[in-house]
């Protein structure tokens, strides 16, 4: 069968790196830097649309997207199905790709997780929504759900820039919004969160929070949410260690914050040979609160152990690991089987937000208030139009395709910052290593007990 002479045929794909601010954020993997990075993905067709995606940052991810370059121009956009097919089946697995994924949260495996292609996904959806004056979240599984998407307010414990003063993290201390003042600022205390919650209720208004644990011990982070849970007692609150608790002391922390906690994600990893599917199984077992998960089920094979085991019931499908009709069927089979959906996220700007306000209101079910870090980079917008989150909702562009529109002096901006520096991939040990000398990652250690 011939196409269609009308339909707009792809001219351009440009892969554009950038890069954007950020706060010194805690983790169990060490110390966000001041600077983040992240791939674009523009494609130009014939009629004139533009149509754009997200990724994650750093060379494999850039040069993967320029590889796949030649399966994309020229090919017709109704048949990205196609185009996508032919993106997987050149695909190679890397080298250094053992297939453990992050299970134990070593983020130089996290571009093996992320696949590239979902960023050529996005734009091709983008285009094809533009051509046929549909938003991609018609274009997606049953179609639109929901008006607007319930996301999280992610909270971060936040070390003080200061103790790294040659990393010029960026110093907001003058601007007249409280939560942009805030943000760049140490935040350790229970109380300093707690102020950090409320802020977040008053510029975004969100109710539902997640504290991202992995810093300080299990007793002080569960004293955190305990506050938190004080402050905003109708709220959900989350806590995600990234599996720094052993299996005992998740038990022991866990057991009596049924009432606090709504869900607790990926509580421990893998132990004395078992993988931390088999552990979660052991930790549902001895605690029945709800666990959910980015780190034990990446792909569909890891999926189907961890529901074989019955792991998790919460998979945080992020569109970057999954892709876009990916994460949708994902939602659509866990809705089926009695389980949740919702999504992980990493530093990122606005067209992932965009993407997550797509995916979010086509998702199948009762999903999870998603997690988003943009608030730690709100104003950095690389679009002219950044979807809102207002009284804790993203609100989903009404107009076709993604429903955004590149402002390019942003993007050249950012893409001029990511060329002044001189590694690209994520590194959270060298911040870190400003605040504990000689800080080596332990997968077992929160990042500041040492
Ligand atoms: O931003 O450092 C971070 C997070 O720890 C991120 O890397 C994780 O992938 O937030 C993520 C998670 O839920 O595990
Ligand atoms: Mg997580």
């Amino acid at each position: 069968m011939t196409d269609q002479l009308n339909m707009p045929v792809i001219t351009s794909m440009e892969v554009m790196p950038v890069a954007g601010y950020d706060s010194m954020l805690m983790t169990l993997s060490g110390a966000h830097a001041p600077v983040f990075t992240r791939n674009l993905v523009i494609l130009r067709d014939s009629f004139g649309h533009t149509g754009i995606g997200e990724i994650h940052g750093g060379d494999y991810t850039k040069e993967s997207l320029e590889a796949f370059i030649p399966l994309v121009v020229n090919r017709p956009v109704m048949r990205y199905r196609n185009i996508l097919d032919a993106i997987h089946k050149a695909a190679k697995r890397a080298a250094d790709d053992d297939g453990e994924g992050i299970q134990t949260l070593d983020i130089s495996k996290l571009k093996y997780v992320v696949k590239s292609e979902w960023a050529i996904e996005c734009a091709l959806l983008d285009l094809a929504g533009q051509a046929l004056g549909m938003r991609m979240c018609d274009l997606l599984g049953e179609g639109k759900q929901r008006d607007r998407v319930e996301v999280l307010g992610y909270l971060f414990y936040v070390s003080d820039r200061h103790q790294a003063e040659e990393l010029h993290y960026l110093d907001e201390s003058d601007s007249s919004d409280p939560w942009f003042r805030m943000r760049r600022e140490k935040m350790l205390s229970h109380e300093e969160i707690v102020s950090q919650a409320r802020c977040l209720h008053e510029k975004y208004g969100f109710r539902n929070f997640k504290l991202k644990g992995g810093v300080f011990s299990g007793t002080y982070e569960m004293e955190t949410v305990r506050a938190l849970k004080k402050a905003f007692p109708g709220g959900r609150i989350n806590i995600d260690p990234n599996g720094a608790w052993s299996l005992q002391e998740a038990i022991n922390l866990c057991r009596d914050m049924k009432n606090t906690l709504t869900y607790v994600e990926d509580p421990c990893g893998p132990e004395s040979g078992y993988s931390s599917r088999e552990i979660m199984t052991e930790f549902k077992n001895a605690v029945q609160i709800p666990v959910a998960t980015n780190m034990i089920a990446t792909d569909w094979r890891q999926f189907y152990h961890a529901l074989s085991h019955r792991s998790v019931d919460i998979v945080l499908a992020d569109p970057h690991f999954w892709g876009f009709e990916g994460t949708i069927r994902m939602s659509q089979l866990l809705n089926s089987w009695g389980l949740t959906w919702g999504s992980h996220s990493n530093n990122h700007f606005d067209i992932t937000l965009a993407a997550f306000a797509q995916v979010g209101a086509a998702a199948a079910g009762d999903p999870a208030p998603m997690d988003t870090h943009w608030i730690w980079q709100d104003g950095q917008d690389l679009l002219e139009d950044a979807p809102k989150i207002r009284d804790g909702y993203l609100e989903v562009p009404d107009k076709p395709g993604l429903g955004v529109t590149l402002n390019m002096k942003r993007v050249e901006e950012a893409n001029r910052l990511y060329n002044t520096l001189t590694s690209h991939d994520r590194d959270d040990a060298m911040a870190m290593q400003y605040l504990i000398k000689d800080w080596k990652y332990d997968s077992k250690k929160p990042c500041l007990v040492r």
